[in-house]
């Protein structure tokens, strides 16, 4: 499907009824039109590097670890992605896939300085930035007056400031949401612009892979696969309850997603939903003994790390994951624990004897629910679409069995 970048210029909502009397609305609407963004710069630190060193232009690099010392690669530019090398694979592997790679070290501050700078550059347009990693942000530019309020016009500026500051690129999405601004900014990377208008989301989203919604992973494509779903179209025969059985608390939000629905709004700040902390060892651990006797020291770095968090965040699940010595990585998770290190103990002993080879990687976390944007949360994806399927029902009507907030 082609898409055409035309200007994307939206119905702006009437003003409510509060606003009109002058108070103060703290609470943005979420039904009312809005226009997304979604920047991502291209293979963002080895574009850095090539910047700073033209001998790396226009030949494999990346940048990453030591082959010699179990390093990891952290990216590669597009050269290097033809022969198969991407972001997280071995450096020893990836240099066996292409052997005239080149691999340079981390220069976090450089990297930081571009991000911060592309961050000023977004701050021009609306306050609404919600940076999602180093070189990657949503912007709501519901608001913004320049360009008579065009979305594409402004991506498209956004995009040559960036290339003018940093000489590098990135490639944006725009879209009437969060989801599919994102998809949009991955349509035509690199150095692309992708523009789905309102009336576009529907076509646009039936085609898509499934393997494209956030949160699908390879496990859940397969099974989806299974049962002739390829597509986000395919997913649209399923209803919310059968999705809900199917694939537990993600169904409603696979139900919204699959058409293109999305009310997540734009957080200024972003919240944190795990923490973690991980080692890879020098030398294989041989066995559970091995592994068990590490466990203390990063039992340790997680907890200091811990006291720092703020306290509007409430440990709901405790995590072990474990890399084997061919590279194969489980995790396991459990809810209700207290994440002790007992909790660890055990779920390190059954991630271990999945694989029971070998280990070369050991990372224990927990993972938060914020409760203040779990509440956004539920509301916004579950009581939404039941509504939806209810429109004259009330969503707590004992017809309906399923989560319902204060009880
Ligand atoms: P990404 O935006 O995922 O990747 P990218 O910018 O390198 O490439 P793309 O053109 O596909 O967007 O990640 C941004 C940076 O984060 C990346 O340059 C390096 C770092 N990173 C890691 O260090 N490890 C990882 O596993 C990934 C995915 C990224
Ligand atoms: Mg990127």
């Amino acid at each position: 499907m082609t898409l055409n970048p035309e200007a994307f210029s939206l119905s702006v909502s009437a003003p409510s009824l509060s606003e009109l009397a002058g108070e103060n609305v703290d609470e943005r609407p979420v039904s009312r039109q809005r226009k997304i963004i979604h920047v991502d710069a291209d293979c963002f630190f080895a574009a850095i590097e090539m910047r700073d060193d033209p001998k790396l232009r226009d030949r494999p690099m990346a940048v990453g670890g030591d082959p010699s010392r179990r390093g990891v690669i952290s990216t590669c530019n597009y050269e290097a992605r033809e022969f198969g090398v991407h972001s997280a694979m071995a450096s020893a592997y990836a240099k066996s896939l292409c052997p005239e790679l080149i691999i340079v070290p981390h220069r976090t501050e450089k990297y930081r300085e571009a991000s911060q700078i592309m961050r000023d550059i977004f701050f021009d347009y609306t306050d609404l930035v919600e940076p999602l990693s180093l070189d990657e942000a949503f912007l709501d530019v519901s608001e913004c007056e320049k360009h008579q309020g065009s979305a594409t016009l402004i991506a498209q500026e956004i995009r040559q400031r960036i290339e003018a500051a940093l000489s590098i690129t990135v490639s944006a999405g725009v879209g009437p949401n969060k989801f599919i601004a994102k998809v949009a900014s991955d349509w035509q990377k690199p150095d692309g612009l992708t523009v789905v208008t309102p009336a576009q989301v529907d076509t646009f989203t039936a085609q898509l892979p499934i393997k494209r919604v956030y949160g699908v992973g390879k496990v859940t494509a397969e099974k989806m696969h299974r049962v002739g779903v390829k597509t986000c179209g395919d997913l649209r025969r399923y209803s919310i309850f059968e999705l809900s059985e199917l694939f537990g608390s993600f169904g409603p939000r696979l139900h919204s997603l699959c058409r293109g629905q999305d009310e997540r709004l734009v957080k200024p700040s972003r919240r944190r939903k795990s923490l973690s902390v991980e080692h890879t060892y020098e030398q294989d651990l041989p066995s559970l003994v091995a592994c068990l006797d590490k466990l203390p020291e990063l039992f340790l770095q997680l907890k200091g790390r811990l006291e720092r968090v703020d306290e509007d965040y409430r440990v709901v699940k405790a995590f072990a994951k474990v890399k084997f010595d061919d590279f194969a990585s489980t995790t396991v998770e459990r809810v209700g624990t207290q994440a002790q290190i007992k909790d660890y103990k055990k779920l390190l002993q059954e991630a271990f004897e999945r694989g029971n080879r070998p280990v070369r990687l050991l990372g224990i976390g927990v993972r938060f629910v914020d409760l203040k944007e779990d509440e956004d949360f539920v509301q916004l994806d579950i009581f939404q679409d039941l509504r939806r399927l209810y429109p004259t029902g009330d969503p707590s009507h004992e017809d309906f069995i399923g989560p319902t907030r204060g009880q």
